[in-house]
């Protein structure tokens, strides 16, 4: 048995390019044209921030929301596309300026909570159990700010209110060490996971592992991926790349490390990943120099890598590595990889 592997990616990967340093640099395209591009990239998954679903949804009642996502779901279905997960956009409102679950001001946890009780409507009507929860604010600029260990009871509280409020839904902690915040409370897969242990339900609650997040947080992607694993808890991926401890740059999976990109898709591949329907997700940015026409390769290029990957590890002689370590014989085991990743047929691309 093998890791079954299906492709998501989220509307928000195909961009106008704007950086902290300039503007938009291509157009804005509709959701719908989006939409329809997913099919011809090679995915079958749709991963979606609540808004992207159903914009303007502050200004919308719950009944008008699960109507709205309702429709967008007949339309998924038209394309033969899935919902992977829902995710609460908490970051842009004016009221989350300082983070939303773990705030100092009770109303702006108030907002926190009642959205993401209308992100769960939302993954409910679109079909899908799964919630993901970027923390993006979930920090401090300032360490005399916030109370680290208030911020985790309330974390903690925040989660239970989702679990309570649907008893099926399942949350996806996707941790990172910083950006946009200095200082992020859940930096890393480890805390994801103890987190979700002081849970009403830790069952429902596990990880998405973004692989520049874990290198941000100068840990290995696989082996942070081997530790979710090894707990159960590894329901997504945000497969990329990352050129060191910079901003995050979200690159082409592979694109800075293949061996580190190669190991990742191996752990997959060695514990059936997607076997349960768990999707590999992508989360990439297209260049700021690429052409607006070129500006969805990005996409298909990494999931291309992936592939590519796992043919090459599925190739490697599993009994001469055995051997290899049984005779702890690292550097030769060195040598059969990277003449792996070096000596394969090379591809045009389409
Ligand atoms: C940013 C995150 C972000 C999330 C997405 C889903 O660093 O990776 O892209 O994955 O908003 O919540
Ligand atoms: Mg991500």
């Amino acid at each position: 048995m093998a890791g079954i592997f299906r492709f998501s990616f989220g509307p928000w990967n195909i961009h106008e390019g704007a950086d902290p340093f300039g503007p938009t640099v291509r157009p804005t395209l509709s959701f719908e044209t989006k939409l329809g591009q997913y099919k011809a990239l090679g995915f079958d998954g749709v991963q979606f921030h609540d808004d992207d679903a159903v914009p303007n949804l502050n200004a919308l009642s719950p009944q008008q929301i699960i109507a709205a996502a309702t429709t967008l779901k007949a339309r998924l279905d038209d394309e033969g596309l899935t919902a992977e997960f829902v995710a609460p956009r908490l970051w842009e409102d004016p009221r989350t300026i300082d983070g939303g679950y773990t705030a100092n001001a009770p109303a702006a946890r108030a907002y926190a909570l009642e959205r993401s009780q209308r992100s769960i409507d939302i993954a409910r009507a679109l079909g899908t159990d799964l919630l993901v929860l970027w923390l993006a604010r979930e920090g401090t600029y300032v360490r005399e700010a916030k109370d680290s260990k208030v911020a985790v009871d309330r974390l903690v509280e925040a989660l239970n209110v989702m679990l309570d409020y649907d008893p099926q839904i399942r949350i996806a902690i996707e941790p990172k060490p910083n950006e946009p915040m200095d200082h992020t409370y859940i930096p890393t897969t480890g805390h994801a996971i103890a987190l979700g242990h002081l849970t009403i339900d830790p069952s429902r609650v596990g990880v998405n592992i973004e692989s520049a997040h874990a290198i941000l947080a100068g840990l290995d992607p696989s082996d942070e991926m081997g530790f979710a694993l090894a707990h159960d808890k590894l329901w997504t991926v945000h497969l990329n790349d990352q050129n060191g401890l910079k901003f995050d740059q979200d690159k082409t999976f592979g694109s800075v490390d293949l061996r580190r990109a190669f190991n990742q898709v191996r752990l997959l591949d060695a514990y059936h990943y997607g076997s349960r329907g768990e999707w590999v997700g992508l989360d990439i940015k297209a260049m700021r120099s690429q052409p607006a026409e070129l500006a969805t390769k990005h996409l298909a290029n990494s999931r291309h890598i992936f592939l590519r990957l796992l043919e090459i590890s599925r190739s490697l002689d599993d009994a001469h590595i055995a051997a290899l370590v049984g005779s702890r014989d690292y550097e030769e085991l060195e040598r059969y990889i990277l003449d792996g990743l070096l000596c394969t047929p090379r591809v045009p691309t389409a």
